[in-house]
Protein backbone atom coordinates (compact mmCIF):
# COMPACT_ATOMS: atom_id res chain seq x y z
CA UNK A 1 0.00 0.00 0.00
CA UNK A 2 1.18 3.19 -0.81
CA UNK A 3 -0.77 5.51 0.70
CA UNK A 4 -1.80 5.95 3.99
CA UNK A 5 -5.14 6.04 5.49
CA UNK A 6 -5.29 10.05 6.17
CA UNK A 7 -4.15 10.44 2.84
CA UNK A 8 -7.18 8.78 1.63
CA UNK A 9 -8.90 10.89 3.75
CA UNK A 10 -7.48 14.21 2.38
CA UNK A 11 -8.54 13.20 -1.55
CA UNK A 12 -11.91 12.03 -0.34
CA UNK A 13 -12.66 15.44 1.48
CA UNK A 14 -10.67 17.95 -0.48
CA UNK A 15 -10.86 15.63 -4.19
CA UNK A 16 -7.07 15.91 -4.19
CA UNK A 17 -4.27 14.78 -2.77
CA UNK A 18 -0.33 15.31 -3.32
CA UNK A 19 2.06 13.29 -2.55
CA UNK A 20 6.05 12.77 -2.91
CA UNK A 21 8.39 9.67 -3.18
CA UNK A 22 6.09 7.49 -5.15
CA UNK A 23 8.89 8.04 -8.70
CA UNK A 24 12.79 8.24 -8.15
CA UNK A 25 14.02 11.45 -9.73
CA UNK A 26 15.98 9.24 -12.06
CA UNK A 27 12.98 8.21 -13.70
CA UNK A 28 11.93 12.08 -13.84
CA UNK A 29 14.83 13.08 -15.16
CA UNK A 30 14.55 10.85 -17.96
CA UNK A 31 10.85 11.37 -18.67
CA UNK A 32 11.61 15.21 -18.91
CA UNK A 33 14.44 15.17 -21.62
CA UNK A 34 12.40 12.54 -23.17
CA UNK A 35 8.98 15.06 -23.47
CA UNK A 36 11.49 17.73 -24.70
CA UNK A 37 13.14 15.40 -27.57
CA UNK A 38 9.74 14.78 -28.66
CA UNK A 39 8.50 18.21 -28.59
CA UNK A 40 11.37 19.39 -30.65
CA UNK A 41 10.63 16.28 -33.29
CA UNK A 42 6.67 17.25 -33.43
CA UNK A 43 7.72 20.89 -33.80
CA UNK A 44 9.96 20.23 -37.00
CA UNK A 45 6.59 18.43 -38.42
CA UNK A 46 3.79 20.16 -37.00
CA UNK A 47 1.18 20.54 -39.57
CA UNK A 48 -0.51 23.96 -40.17
CA UNK A 49 -3.69 22.65 -38.92
CA UNK A 50 -2.38 21.19 -36.11
CA UNK A 51 -0.63 24.53 -34.84
CA UNK A 52 -3.35 26.40 -33.26
CA UNK A 53 -4.83 23.03 -31.36
CA UNK A 54 -0.90 22.56 -29.85
CA UNK A 55 1.42 25.23 -29.94
CA UNK A 56 1.07 28.21 -27.14
CA UNK A 57 -0.14 31.14 -28.15
CA UNK A 58 0.88 33.12 -25.00
CA UNK A 59 4.28 31.71 -25.25
CA UNK A 60 7.69 33.81 -26.47
CA UNK A 61 9.43 31.73 -29.16
CA UNK A 62 7.23 28.58 -30.90
CA UNK A 63 6.68 26.48 -28.29
CA UNK A 64 4.51 23.64 -27.82
CA UNK A 65 1.45 23.85 -25.05
CA UNK A 66 0.51 20.26 -24.77
CA UNK A 67 1.40 16.85 -26.72
CA UNK A 68 -0.95 13.92 -26.32
CA UNK A 69 -0.51 10.16 -25.28
CA UNK A 70 2.67 10.43 -24.30
CA UNK A 71 1.99 6.57 -22.57
CA UNK A 72 0.82 5.58 -26.25
CA UNK A 73 3.78 6.05 -28.59
CA UNK A 74 6.72 6.83 -25.66
CA UNK A 75 8.50 3.48 -24.04
CA UNK A 76 9.40 5.85 -21.05
CA UNK A 77 6.09 7.68 -20.09
CA UNK A 78 4.45 4.05 -20.53
CA UNK A 79 7.20 2.60 -18.42
CA UNK A 80 6.36 5.70 -15.99
CA UNK A 81 2.84 4.71 -15.93
CA UNK A 82 3.55 1.07 -14.74
CA UNK A 83 5.51 2.67 -11.57
CA UNK A 84 4.49 0.04 -8.74
CA UNK A 85 3.73 2.33 -6.14
CA UNK A 86 2.08 5.13 -8.51
CA UNK A 87 -0.12 2.13 -9.44
CA UNK A 88 -0.57 0.94 -6.16
CA UNK A 89 -1.54 4.13 -5.24
CA UNK A 90 -4.17 4.59 -8.13
CA UNK A 91 -5.78 1.49 -7.52
CA UNK A 92 -6.03 2.91 -3.71
CA UNK A 93 -8.01 5.53 -5.12
CA UNK A 94 -10.52 4.17 -7.63
CA UNK A 95 -10.57 0.32 -6.87
CA UNK A 96 -8.17 -2.31 -7.46
CA UNK A 97 -9.71 -4.52 -10.47
CA UNK A 98 -7.20 -3.54 -12.51
CA UNK A 99 -6.45 0.08 -14.04
CA UNK A 100 -5.93 1.29 -17.39
CA UNK A 101 -4.48 4.46 -18.46
CA UNK A 102 -7.53 6.25 -20.51
CA UNK A 103 -5.63 9.35 -22.20
CA UNK A 104 -2.36 10.95 -20.94
CA UNK A 105 -0.86 14.51 -22.17
CA UNK A 106 2.25 16.71 -21.39
CA UNK A 107 1.23 20.15 -20.43
CA UNK A 108 4.66 22.13 -21.71
CA UNK A 109 3.45 25.71 -20.05
CA UNK A 110 6.98 27.17 -21.66
CA UNK A 111 8.87 30.54 -19.41
CA UNK A 112 7.74 33.89 -20.03
CA UNK A 113 4.36 34.24 -21.35
CA UNK A 114 2.93 30.10 -21.69
CA UNK A 115 -0.55 30.13 -21.57
CA UNK A 116 -3.51 29.56 -18.61
CA UNK A 117 -5.60 25.86 -18.51
CA UNK A 118 -9.04 27.56 -17.63
CA UNK A 119 -11.11 25.92 -14.77
CA UNK A 120 -12.97 22.53 -15.93
CA UNK A 121 -13.41 19.33 -15.07
CA UNK A 122 -11.98 16.28 -16.46
CA UNK A 123 -14.97 13.87 -16.10
CA UNK A 124 -17.02 16.45 -18.28
CA UNK A 125 -14.62 15.40 -21.11
CA UNK A 126 -14.36 11.55 -20.16
CA UNK A 127 -17.87 11.08 -19.23
CA UNK A 128 -17.62 7.76 -17.12
CA UNK A 129 -20.10 5.57 -15.92
CA UNK A 130 -18.74 5.81 -12.46
CA UNK A 131 -17.74 9.00 -11.80
CA UNK A 132 -15.81 7.63 -8.88
CA UNK A 133 -13.83 5.52 -11.29
CA UNK A 134 -11.22 7.68 -12.68
CA UNK A 135 -8.40 10.06 -11.22
CA UNK A 136 -5.63 11.72 -12.96
CA UNK A 137 -2.23 11.15 -11.74
CA UNK A 138 -0.43 14.57 -12.64
CA UNK A 139 3.25 14.75 -12.56
CA UNK A 140 5.07 17.83 -11.94
CA UNK A 141 8.38 17.65 -13.98
CA UNK A 142 9.59 20.72 -12.78
CA UNK A 143 8.94 22.81 -9.49
CA UNK A 144 5.36 23.94 -10.22
CA UNK A 145 4.79 27.60 -8.08
CA UNK A 146 2.70 29.93 -8.55
CA UNK A 147 4.93 32.53 -10.82
CA UNK A 148 5.33 29.87 -13.35
CA UNK A 149 1.71 28.38 -13.44
CA UNK A 150 1.05 25.77 -10.60
CA UNK A 151 -2.55 24.15 -10.38
CA UNK A 152 -5.24 25.87 -8.37
CA UNK A 153 -8.24 23.28 -7.20
CA UNK A 154 -11.80 23.83 -6.16
CA UNK A 155 -11.77 22.00 -3.05
CA UNK A 156 -13.96 19.63 -2.11
CA UNK A 157 -15.77 20.34 -5.58
CA UNK A 158 -15.89 16.76 -6.81
CA UNK A 159 -18.48 16.67 -4.07
CA UNK A 160 -21.01 18.84 -6.21
CA UNK A 161 -21.09 16.78 -9.46
CA UNK A 162 -20.77 17.64 -13.06
CA UNK A 163 -21.05 21.47 -14.23
CA UNK A 164 -21.97 22.81 -17.95
CA UNK A 165 -18.80 23.34 -19.81
CA UNK A 166 -18.31 26.02 -23.13
CA UNK A 167 -15.23 25.58 -26.03
CA UNK A 168 -15.09 29.33 -26.90
CA UNK A 169 -14.44 29.72 -30.30
CA UNK A 170 -11.26 31.18 -30.59
CA UNK A 171 -9.97 28.10 -28.31
CA UNK A 172 -12.40 24.92 -28.98
CA UNK A 173 -9.61 22.67 -26.76
CA UNK A 174 -9.99 24.36 -23.79
CA UNK A 175 -13.38 23.17 -22.46
CA UNK A 176 -14.33 25.13 -19.49
CA UNK A 177 -16.18 26.99 -17.43
CA UNK A 178 -19.09 29.58 -18.16
CA UNK A 179 -17.72 32.78 -17.05
CA UNK A 180 -20.39 33.43 -14.18
CA UNK A 181 -19.19 30.22 -12.63
CA UNK A 182 -15.66 30.06 -13.17
CA UNK A 183 -15.62 33.28 -11.74
CA UNK A 184 -17.65 32.25 -8.48
CA UNK A 185 -15.23 28.52 -7.78
CA UNK A 186 -13.54 28.85 -5.07
CA UNK A 187 -9.78 27.84 -5.92
CA UNK A 188 -6.81 27.16 -3.78
CA UNK A 189 -2.81 27.51 -5.55
CA UNK A 190 -1.42 23.83 -4.93
CA UNK A 191 2.34 24.14 -5.77
CA UNK A 192 3.77 20.80 -6.44
CA UNK A 193 7.50 20.05 -5.95
CA UNK A 194 9.52 18.14 -8.85
CA UNK A 195 8.67 14.41 -8.89
CA UNK A 196 5.68 15.02 -6.98
CA UNK A 197 2.23 14.07 -7.61
CA UNK A 198 -1.08 15.54 -7.55
CA UNK A 199 -3.87 13.12 -7.50
CA UNK A 200 -7.32 14.34 -8.84
CA UNK A 201 -10.55 12.96 -9.20
CA UNK A 202 -12.67 13.78 -12.09
CA UNK A 203 -15.45 15.78 -10.71
CA UNK A 204 -12.70 18.20 -9.06
CA UNK A 205 -12.65 21.76 -10.23
CA UNK A 206 -9.03 22.65 -11.26
CA UNK A 207 -7.15 24.67 -14.00
CA UNK A 208 -3.52 26.83 -14.37
CA UNK A 209 -2.69 30.40 -14.10
CA UNK A 210 0.07 31.47 -16.90
CA UNK A 211 3.78 31.09 -16.85
CA UNK A 212 5.27 34.38 -15.70
CA UNK A 213 8.97 33.20 -14.54
CA UNK A 214 12.03 32.33 -16.79
CA UNK A 215 10.92 29.17 -15.88
CA UNK A 216 9.54 25.92 -17.43
CA UNK A 217 6.48 24.19 -15.91
CA UNK A 218 6.38 20.99 -17.72
CA UNK A 219 4.10 18.19 -16.37
CA UNK A 220 2.13 14.61 -17.36
CA UNK A 221 -1.01 13.76 -16.48
CA UNK A 222 -2.00 10.36 -16.74
CA UNK A 223 -5.81 9.64 -16.52
CA UNK A 224 -6.21 6.13 -14.66
CA UNK A 225 -9.57 4.60 -15.49
CA UNK A 226 -11.08 1.40 -13.79
CA UNK A 227 -11.24 -1.35 -15.78
CA UNK A 228 -14.96 -1.80 -15.45
CA UNK A 229 -15.72 1.48 -16.17
CA UNK A 230 -17.39 2.63 -19.62
CA UNK A 231 -17.62 6.02 -21.47
CA UNK A 232 -21.19 6.62 -21.35
CA UNK A 233 -21.28 10.52 -21.77
CA UNK A 234 -17.96 11.98 -23.30
CA UNK A 235 -17.90 15.41 -24.67
CA UNK A 236 -14.70 14.42 -27.39
CA UNK A 237 -14.45 11.34 -28.74
CA UNK A 238 -11.47 9.82 -27.49
CA UNK A 239 -9.69 7.24 -29.29
CA UNK A 240 -9.46 3.73 -27.41
CA UNK A 241 -6.33 2.61 -29.36
CA UNK A 242 -4.48 5.21 -27.04
CA UNK A 243 -5.65 3.34 -23.93
CA UNK A 244 -3.03 1.19 -22.46
CA UNK A 245 -4.06 -1.25 -19.92
CA UNK A 246 -1.29 -1.24 -16.26
CA UNK A 247 -2.99 -3.91 -14.26
O1 LIG B 1 -1.16 21.15 -16.22
C1 LIG B 1 -2.09 21.91 -16.43
O2 LIG B 1 -1.95 23.11 -16.51
C2 LIG B 1 -3.48 21.35 -16.60
C3 LIG B 1 -3.61 19.96 -16.09
C4 LIG B 1 -4.97 19.36 -16.23
O3 LIG B 1 -5.92 20.00 -16.60
C5 LIG B 1 -5.14 17.95 -15.88
O4 LIG B 1 -4.15 17.29 -15.53
O5 LIG B 1 -6.28 17.44 -15.95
Amino acid sequence: MSLAKEQLETFAEQGHLTVTGLLSEADVDKATSDAMAWANETLGNITPMDEHWYLDAGATGRHLRKLDDPVHYRAIFKALARTPLLVQAVEQLIGGHGVTVYFSQIFFKPPEGGGPKPIHQDNFYFGPSDPDGMVTAWIALDDATIENGCLYYGDGSHKSGLIDHIAPQDEPFNLQLPAEAAASANMTATPVARGGISFHHGITLHGSGDNNSSKWRRAVAFHYVRNDVTFVSPAWTFDPEMAERIS
